[in-house]
């Protein structure tokens, strides 16, 4: 718990001077050829403290045999299947790192938390077990 805060804390720094988030940038990278997409992970739920943060490497670790060691995309959704254009929220996604949504990013932040999201990744699909 406090590498995940420390973490979070270290995050903050470059994600505030990134602004709103841009719709072009929820997928990161094309999932073509002999890859294919992932099923959805939700390992987090929105907390008041932190936000919802969906961890490249932490799923690595939970769920190895749903997930490759070098996946060439990522792409988030919220839980409930809409775009997360829709939300409002503003997060980073990236491949290596995975989904963060950080509360205190969020307009209004005393009266609302981070959505719920989801993420998938592109693999190999010999790589992985379904
Ligand atoms: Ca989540």
């Amino acid at each position: 718990m406090f590498f995940i805060t420390l973490f979070a804390i270290l995050l903050f720094n470059s994600v505030a001077s990134q602004g709103i988030f841009d719709p072009s940038t929820f997928t990161q990278g094309s999932c073509t050829g002999s890859n294919k997409w992932t099923i959805w992970f939700d390992t987090n739920d929105p907390s008041s403290v932190q936000g919802d943060f969906e961890i490249t490497n932490h799923i690595k670790q939970l769920l190895p045999t749903y997930m490759c060691s070098s996946p060439s995309a990522i792409e988030a959704q919220t839980s409930y299947d809409t775009s997360p254009t829709t939300t409002g929220d503003v997060f980073r996604i990236s491949t290596k790192d995975g989904f963060f949504c950080l509360n205190q990013q969020v307009n209004n932040y005393k009266n609302r938390l981070c959505t719920d999201y989801k993420v998938r990744y592109c693999c190999p699909s010999a790589s992985i077990s379904r």
